[in-house]
């Protein structure tokens, strides 16, 4: 069906996709900026198009552009890494009129994801626990403030077309609901395109645990754990574990079967994430489904010997799953942090700029996913994730401890990183003790940092 893959993004993600292909004996061509040429991406493929221009918008998100360069090049199949395009129905819509086979969900099943309030619904009607709020589309404020009175505050006003934590406003009484309402209807119709708001209870810092799932052309729906994903700021997460210290079997099965149930729910195919809310009392609640391969699916990888990306390019080739989460025997722990091209000392600004000095990891236990070297120049037009620093041992204590030992060796310079931040994360004794939530990291931040 397709022996060559263009992959539609830059960075550690579209180096991780090229692995993958070659280890599959699977041809691979890379899409690079002008600002991109020097990036590891652009060098490991076995053919690369130069997309015009530095901007997103002119290069990694210009769909014409990378349906022609695949055409040219004779990929039959397109990789959106995460981000950019990923989630983009038009683009699955569009590779698939083109004849191109996008290694992701089918363009509905992106867009019924993209409609926050509909996925809510879904789940909802799937037998799973969602958040008390309105379960409708809110148009007017009498709405919300009844729903709320039902409720009772505080409550959170959310874009139906958001989602990560955009668009999203806490509203601790009335007169705050009644104070936002318009602001975030206004927000909601300039930023998303739909101005369709709902309305939930707030859980005070819950966890936030997610489930990988995997379905096949067949309808087979698997899912192969969680992650907890709590350690984050702003909703940007910075260091992700498998499995979750505040999940045991049952309730990992109880959550593991929610997720399959609602993927099943709409037939959804290829890699998926079913995010959850857990909050103190260890009840769970559907929050979102991301249909795409998420930056933290290395945790997942390490835990259960599944390479998620492989799996993607298995089932876009109408192979099918014959294994099961139980069948797999996951074993250990695995933690993953984040290295961002980010100053924590200043708001996390943007540290661009050439790395002069780079000394990575190693050893036993270590993965480092990455796209740069000693020489290259972080660019300043994208995300600033420069590597993923994967530790894996038997158990939580042990993969901590490695992930702290490869930290030490990691050297980034001059270019700030948010190394040193982990490092004070995973010397922190709630953090060992498994002891935290989604307001964790607000302690390791200067105030008015805290939002
Ligand atoms: C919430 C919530 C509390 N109550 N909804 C943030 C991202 C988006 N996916 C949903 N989010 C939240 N929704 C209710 N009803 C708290 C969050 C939230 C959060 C969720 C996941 C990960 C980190 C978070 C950090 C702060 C708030």
């Amino acid at each position: 069906m397709f022996n060559k893959v263009l992959v539609a993004n830059r960075g550690e993600i579209a180096v991780r996709v090229i692995r993958a292909c070659k280890e599959l004996g699977i041809k691979t061509v890379a899409v690079y900026s002008e600002a991109d040429e020097h990036c590891l991406h652009a060098l490991l493929a076995d053919e690369k198009v130069c997309l015009p221009g530095f901007k997103p918008a002119d290069t990694y998100l210009n769909m014409p552009a990378i349906i022609k360069a695949a055409r040219e090049k004779g990929a039959g199949a397109v990789h959106p890494g995460y981000g950019y395009l990923a989630e983009n129905e038009s683009f699955a819509a569009a590779c698939r009129e083109a004849g191109i086979v996008f290694i992701g969900p089918d363009p509905e099943t992106i867009r019924l994801a993209g409609n926050k309030l509909q996925a809510k619904e879904t789940a909802a009607r799937a037998g799973v626990p969602v958040i008390p709020g309105s379960n409708r589309g809110l148009t007017t404020l009498a709405e919300a403030l009844e729903v709320a009175g039902e409720t009772g505050y505080p409550v959170i006003l959310k874009a139906s077309a958001g989602g990560g934590g955009r668009g999203m406003r806490i509203c601790g009484d009335e007169t705050e609901l009644r104070e936002e309402f318009p602001i975030a209807k206004a927000e909601a119709g300039s930023a998303f395109g739909d101005p369709t708001l709902y309305v939930e209870k707030y859980l005070q810092n819950p966890r936030h645990i997610e489930i990988q799932v995997l379905g096949d052309r067949s309808g087979k729906i698997i899912h192969l754990g969680e992650r907890e994903c709590s350690v984050q700021r702003r909703y940007q997460k910075l260091l992700e574990e498998s499995p979750s210290p505040a999940l045991d079997d049952s309730l990992r099965d109880k959550m593991g079967r929610a997720a399959v149930q609602v993927a099943r729910s709409i037939n959804y195919f290829n890699a998926g994430t079913v995010e959850f809310m857990l909050d103190g009392n260890k009840n769970f609640y559907f929050m979102e489904i991301n249909a795409r391969l998420q930056v933290e699916h290395p945790v997942t990888e390490m835990v259960t010997g599944i390479d998620i990306v492989k799996e993607q390019i298995r089932l876009s080739l109408g192979e099918g799953l014959d294994y099961d989460y139980y069948s797999l025997s996951p074993r250990g722990w695995a933690v993953e942090c984040r290295i961002n091209a980010e100053d924590p000392d200043k708001f996390f600004l943007p540290s661009p700029g050439t790395i002069e000095i780079y000394r990575p990891p190693g050893g036993f236990g270590v993965r480092l996913d990455t796209h740069v070297y000693q020489g290259y120049s972080v660019p300043p037009y994208y995300d600033s994730l420069l590597a993923k620093l994967v530790a894996h041992g038997p158990d939580r204590k042990t993969a901590l401890s490695i992930a702290l030992r490869a930290l030490d060796e990691f050297t980034v310079e001059p270019v700030k990183t948010t190394i040193p931040l982990h490092k004070k994360i995973l010397a922190d004794d709630s953090f060992a003790g498994g002891d935290f939530d989604t307001g964790f990291v607000r302690k390791f931040l200067p105030e008015e940092d805290e939002d």
